[in-house]
């Protein structure tokens, strides 16, 4: 059978789209990686520096430029343009100015990668996964956002490092909006089979009410502190998105918390926004219907009513 060769597109080479590729050429993701980004220098740079370090990673190849042409062809598409948070400043803020981007920026994704899936990074995600979702006419399956994925893993790693076990044993989701309405879904964590509600191990911390308070603001504030202290956040959203696009390449039918449109998803439409979903080569094939707690429901109504919001406001 001859060898399946993909191409992953990166739109925007700073912090994020530059550390996606470096993530995504060490775990050998995709055969040919394109970064676009309007800055010419800092691109040539970023690829400069990326290709300098080829001979340690699975083989790939890498190009970069100021011209968006080099995303012909693609498979998926990453756009991580844009403006973003400056210290305190929330995701919802920078919605005006991105959504413009993606104005020009879409049509000119469709002429050149028809044939793409899309996977939305740039803040506020969720809204940007609907409007890019609008602007490109493609079917909502084919177009995704990093959504809660990062939060997610910061969930889980708080968690492992409470109850002192593997961050692979513990599974958790954060799921809504990737920003400040975000809601967590303890009624379904576990550890290694056992629901997290019934934790209790002798020798081991307890979970407590108040330790789940403390947790939870912990993964909802964590993009501030690491903003505040390096300006940006980078290596936790290289990995995540790393792995959503192979879940997306490889066909691996992943169950991610990725943003996707939800229509009629308990009762929640016409919005993107994060659930557990299964993740393919065609993009997210379906939202996982769970049952929550009646609170954990409300929360995400109100997640969606926040985004939708948002949405109206900006035109779409
Ligand atoms: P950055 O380092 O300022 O990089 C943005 C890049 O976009 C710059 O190199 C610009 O030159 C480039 N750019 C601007 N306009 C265009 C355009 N029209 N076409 C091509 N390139 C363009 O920002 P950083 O990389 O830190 O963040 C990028 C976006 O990702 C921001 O909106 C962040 O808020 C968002 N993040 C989203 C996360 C998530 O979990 N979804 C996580 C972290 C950051």
């Amino acid at each position: 059978m001859p060898e399946q060769v993909s191409k992953i597109a990166i739109v925007g080479a700073g912090a994020v789209g530059a550390t996606i590729a470096y993530a995504a050429m060490i775990r050998g993701v995709a055969k040919h990686l394109a970064l676009y980004d309007v800055n010419r220098a800092k691109v040539d740079a970023e690829v400069l520096d990326l290709n300098h370090g080829l001979q340690f990673v699975p083989m790939a190849t890498l190009e970069g430029s100021d011209d968006i042409g080099v995303c012909a062809g693609a498979d998926v598409v990453v756009i991580t343009a844009g403006a973003k948070q400056k210290p305190g400043q929330t995701r919802m803020e920078l919605a005006g100015a991105n959504v413009a981007l993606c104005r020009s920026l879409v049509p000119q994704l469709m002429k050149v990668a028809p044939e793409a899936l899309l996977l939305v990074v740039t803040n506020p995600v969720d809204v940007l996964t609907y409007v890019v979702q609008q602007l490109s006419g493609l079917p909502a399956r084919r177009v995704l956002g990093s959504g809660t994925v990062l939060d997610s893993s910061r969930f889980r790693f708080l968690l492992a490092r409470h109850l002192n076990v593997a961050v692979q044993n513990v599974h958790a989701f954060i799921a809504g909006e990737h920003g400040d309405s975000e809601i967590p879904l303890w009624s379904l964590a576990s550890v290694g089979g056992l629901p997290l509600m019934q934790w209790s191990v002798p020798g081991r911390a307890q979970l407590l009410e108040q330790d789940r308070t403390r947790i939870f603001d912990d993964v909802r504030n964590a993009a501030y502190h690491v903003i505040r202290g390096k300006g940006a956040t980078n290596y936790a959203i290289g990995l995540a998105t790393a792995q959503i696009l192979e879940a997306m390449l490889h066909n691996e039918q992943r169950v991610l918390p990725v943003s996707s449109r939800l229509e009629g998803y308990l009762d929640i439409r016409d919005v993107c926004m994060s659930v557990p979903s299964i993740v393919n080569r065609g993009g997210v094939e379906a939202a996982l219907e769970l049952s929550l707690s009646p609170p954990e429901r409300e929360g995400l109504k109100r997640s969606a009513d926040t985004i939708r919001q948002a949405i109206r406001t900006l035109g779409f």
